[in-house]
């Protein structure tokens, strides 16, 4: 750190983020440091530190070196961050830091970030060409990007400017897209956040919430299934770890499906590796199990799910009754009845009802799974039937399947057992089928929204302060078949995708094509679109406004993506470093460091990232500027205040910025005047929680917290109706509107995966089409690393150096053998379409047969300007095509990253 001046040794950074954790396994979770202030924080550290403890301040905020926020503490002497701990008094991280959280000093520090705005000088775009940098005033990048943005949207309309922006700095990006909507009328958008795709509506479907997670601290038995969860990424990642280790130690059993033996499977009591793509399969062996054996929770099924709906067999639709609209189930009594009537529904049979030959939803699902054997799966997926038998039988006697508890007085299911999974379900044609395969086991054994099971993050809130419901939500019910709907991820407004199939008109309004994927919330389909304008019959952007992302690394194939960024009249970037997309970039807007500003609210009202769960009270964390920003560089909230204010929007942004953040009328900053970041955080803290607790008390005590109550975790705690699917009737009734809408448009549209129930199907690169080509690259997060940006901290990057498996090839030591390939190899991997990515192998026993894994996927850094990431790693996502249709799933607009490649030595 010769930058800043202090001798802060790496020996005592990593002590600082738990020196035995990152040097057993780089698990990168450190123990809670932040004690109060002034007492024993010096103990972080086994070496005398240069600092005192007691010197200086200790300042609250966030920290954002990935996108779950947690709540730190900077220890700031005489102006310098000297270091950065976690906030015990959080529930938002628990107290912990973790390794790349520890490193944050480094990026504020590092003299390769850019503080200054920049215009290139060479018209030129690519890789291979220097852009010219040249540093500009704040007055003309304001200018440069005002004019161009307007420009492009007054020649060729509203979709001429496509904005994009991710996880990077996930509230910025919401404003962001609000501010290019509201001051320029934008309407394109491009984002690649190919893991939710899937994950999230079966998540809202059945839980309430866009987000779910086994109830740790209750739970026995988690099956995750391509994630990290807990272990290296997600779930509030801080706050998970700890319990879920302590949890493990108690007992819980942890079973990982996936084909890289990574964080989780490392942790795992079993680690089974599963051919890529072929999650369904699995799931719905389980499923074939766990039915066979009587391993259901029949009365959750009767009481808390549509499977007792009577579905005529000849067109597979649910009956409804003719004179309330509501869906029959078949009573005790021989009488149909509409659910809500239904004293004793059946929750199996065959019935004539009205003429018709029906079936229950469940006697349907129960004869669907009947073929998913586990034998049937075990070719399919390698995992052998046995295992599968195993794991059911064990999952379904987890459940303790009758047996209630009392939680805070009130007498609740008690199912210990949950399944969980990520992005490795998603990343995958037929995703939302992965993902309903997987998500129903919950169903099956009762565990859905029960304490232990699998429950929503924050389905439900009643408020964030006692008699102030201005931040509350609770789902609605979709009355023609009870069912719950949801509150939407980020602002938690209520959502229902039952009305979006039934009411919503299906005619796509931008390149994202979401409006004819009723059940997607992803705007996926723009990396098709903009590549081939006329399939859809769309409207190609030509600006792109690039807001702490590196869309050339998203997606698939690197050259398809630059050549897309180079035919952009202008590209617009907002971000700290210059990335390989900054190659494409004609202005940089630098934005400072997470530790140089204030965001207003870090999480949002649907926290996205913080978990629920009674022992996580509703926790309204301070985000506020530790040290003033290196050349005075602004916020994404400050910039786009600026832009507002330039063309005269100041009414329009603030006042939308106030919709969203909920702000009470009493209590809106001026609309009339520039934004004024702090004031606005006033205004949301005190319409929100009460007048005592502004953004002055925040900022001197670093956290709000109100205690969640038990129908706020478990949301049939106060015995209100509600039912989560089974049958999937929407989808059928989905189905016909997406066919007759892309034949009335005249576009190529996929619709075979609208099914009432989930299957396995082949995706991308599931079969061998020439024996050369037999390998599956695959990609994993660690939790030492953020994506395709952190390698450039100096210390991440030592971390990933001394990790054998950190910038390597990661491959079965038996196959590579078969292969006479060994540990050191410089190896090629390529695809049959001359596509290649090259890198040094590392053999191990924690990889598929069939596979290869690398960290990240997309690193491989081009950008000369980040010298420390340059290089490094393989960027095994470039040998995916990415802009045809063929590899997106047309439900969820998931992406397909299978591929089959040849592997080979090279000298
Ligand atoms: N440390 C850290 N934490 C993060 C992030 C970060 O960058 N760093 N990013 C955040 C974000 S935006 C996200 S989306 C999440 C990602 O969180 P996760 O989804 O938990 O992370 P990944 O490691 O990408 O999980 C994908 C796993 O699926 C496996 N996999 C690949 N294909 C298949 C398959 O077909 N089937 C199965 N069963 N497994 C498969 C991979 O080997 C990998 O282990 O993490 C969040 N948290
Ligand atoms: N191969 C591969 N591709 C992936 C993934 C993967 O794991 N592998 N993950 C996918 C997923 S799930 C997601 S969510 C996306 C993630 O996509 P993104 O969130 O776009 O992440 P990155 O591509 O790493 O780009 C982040 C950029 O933000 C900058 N940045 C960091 N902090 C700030 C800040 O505070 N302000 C500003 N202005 N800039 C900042 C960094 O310098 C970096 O250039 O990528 C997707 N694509
Ligand atoms: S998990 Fe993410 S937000 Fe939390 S300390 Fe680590 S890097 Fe920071
Ligand atoms: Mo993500």
């Amino acid at each position: 750190m010769s930058e800043s001046g202090l001798n802060i040794s790496r020996r005592g950074f990593v002590a600082g983020a738990g020196a035995a954790a990152l040097t057993a396994g780089l698990a990168g979770c450190a123990s809670g440091t932040a004690e109060k202030e002034g007492t024993d924080l010096a103990s972080t550290s086994p070496e005398k530190m240069a600092y005192d403890p007691n010197e200086g301040e200790w300042i609250p905020t966030t920290c954002n070196m990935c996108f779950n926020n947690c709540s730190i503490k900077a220890h700031v002497v005489d102006g310098v961050v000297v270091e950065l701990t976690g906030n015990s008094d959080s529930s938002i991280g628990r107290g912990h830091i973790c390794g790349k959280g520890a490193a944050g000093i480094m990026m504020l520090y590092d003299p390769n970030r850019i503080t200054k705005p920049m215009k290139r000088t060479n018209p030129k775009k690519g890789f291979d060409e220097d852009p010219g940098w040249e540093e500009i005033s704040w007055d003309e990048a304001y200018e440069l990007v005002d004019t161009n943005v307007k420009a492009a949207i007054e020649r060729s309309g509203p979709h001429a400017v496509t904005g994009m922006s991710m996880v990077a700095s996930q509230i910025g990006s919401l404003v962001r897209h609000t501010a290019l909507g509201v001051i320029y009328g934008n309407a394109e958008g491009s984002c690649s956040d190919i893991c939710g795709a899937g994950v999230h509506q079966l998540e809202y479907l059945l839980t309430g919430t866009g987000n779910a997670r086994p109830d740790y601290l209750n739970c026995n038995y988690v099956v995750q299934f391509g994630t990290n969860a807990g272990t290296a990424t997600r779930h509030g990642f801080n706050m998970t770890a700890e319990i879920f280790a302590d949890r493990r130690r108690e007992g819980l059993r942890h079973v990982v499906f996936d084909p890289h033996m990574g964080a989780a499977g490392e942790k795992a009591d079993l680690w089974v590796p599963i051919r890529p793509g072929t999650d369904a399969a699995a799931a719905l062996a389980i499923a074939n199990v766990l039915v066979e054996e009587g391993l259901i929770d029949v009365e959750f099924l009767k009481t808390r799910t549509n499977s007792p709906s009577l579905v005529d067999v000849a067109t597979g639709r649910i009956l409804f009754d003719e004179a309330t609209g509501k869906s029959l189930y078949m009573d005790a009594d021989g009488t149909p009845k509409t659910y809500d009537v239904c004293a004793d529904p059946q929750l199996e049979g065959a019935f004539e009802v009205n003429g018709k030959q029906c079936k229950t939803g469940f006697t349907l699902y129960k004869e669907h799974v009947a073929k998913y054997t586990p034998e049937y799966q075990e070719e399919i997926t390698t995992v052998p039937a046995a295992t599968i038998r195993r794991i059911a039988k064990e999952l379904g006697e987890a459940a303790c399947i009758g047996q209630t508890t009392t939680v805070d007085g009130v007498e609740l299911p008690y199912r210990p057992a949950a399944v969980d999974g990520f992005s490795g379900i998603t990343r995958h044609k037929h995703a939302f089928h992965a993902c309903w395969a997987v998500f129903t086991l919950n169903n099956l054994i009762g565990s859905t929204n029960a304490v232990g099971g699998f429950c929503g993050f924050d389905p439900i809130c009643n408020g964030w302060a006692d008699g102030n419901p201005n931040m509350a939500w609770k789902p609605g019910i979709w009355e023609p078949e009870g069912l719950i709907d949801c509150a939407g991820l980020l602002l938690a407004f209520p959502n229902s995708y039952y009305k979006k199939v039934y009411e919503s008109d299906y005619t796509p309004t931008t390149m994202g094509m979401l409006e004819i994927q009723p059940i997607s919330e992803d705007n996926h389909f723009e990396h098709v679109a903009q590549a081939h304008p006329d399939l859809y019959h769309t409207q190609a952007a030509e600006v792109a406004f690039c807001y702490a992302c590196n869309p050339i690394k998203w997606w698939g194939n690197y050259d398809e993506q630059a050549e897309i960024f180079k035919n952009y009249t202008y590209v617009v970037g907002i971000d700290m470093f210059l990335n390989e997309s900054s190659y494409f970039y004609d202005v940089i807007l630098p934005e400072c460091c997470y530790l140089e500003r204030t965001e207003p609210l870090p999480h949002a009202s649907g926290n996205h990232r913080v978990i629920g769960g009674l022992h996580n009270p509703w926790t309204v964390p301070v985000w506020q500027k530790v040290v003033e920003p290196r050349d005075g560089a602004p916020s994404s909230w400050e910039l786009f205040g600026e832009l507002a204010n330039r063309a005269g929007k100041n009414a329009e942004f603030i006042s939308t910025l106030n919709m969203m953040f909920r702000v009470k009328e009493e209590y809106s900053v001026p609309l009339d005047q520039k934004l004024d970041v702090e004031a606005f955080a006033d205004s949301v803290l005190k319409s929100n929680i009460d007048e005592e607790h502004d953004f002055a008390w925040l900022k001197e005590h670093g956290v709000y917290d109100h205690p969640r109550t038990v129908d706020e975790v478990y949301i049939w705690a106060n015995g209100e109706p509600g039912r989560v699917p089974m049958y999937f009737d929407f989808m059928l009734e989905a189905k016909g509107k997406v066919e007759a809408k892309a034949a009335e448009l005249d576009i190529p549209w996929e619709t075979d995966d609208y099914q009432a129930l989930p299957d396995w199907k082949p995706g991308c690169g599931h079969e061998i089409t020439d024996p050369d080509y037999d390998i599956l690259p695959v990609y994993h997060t660690d939790a030492i690393n953020t994506d395709s940006w952190l390698m450039e901290n100096p210390y991440v990057n030592e971390i990933n150096e001394e990790n054998p498996y950190g910038y390597t090839i990661e491959m079965n030591a038996a196959t590579a053998a078969t292969k006479g390939l060994a540990t050191g190899d410089k190896v090629r991997l390529s695809t049959q379409e001359g596509v290649s990515v090259e890198g040094v192998l590392a053999t191990s026993e924690g990889v598929h047969t069939e596979c290869v894994s690398v960290i990240g996927g997309h690193w491989g850094s081009k950008s000369k300007y980040m010298p420390h990431a340059l290089d490094k790693g393989v960027p095994v996502v470039h040998l995916v095509p990415g802009q045809t249709p063929e590899r997106m799933d047309h439900i969820c607009s998931a992406f397909d990253q299978c591929i089959r490649v040849k592997i080979e030595k090279i000298a």
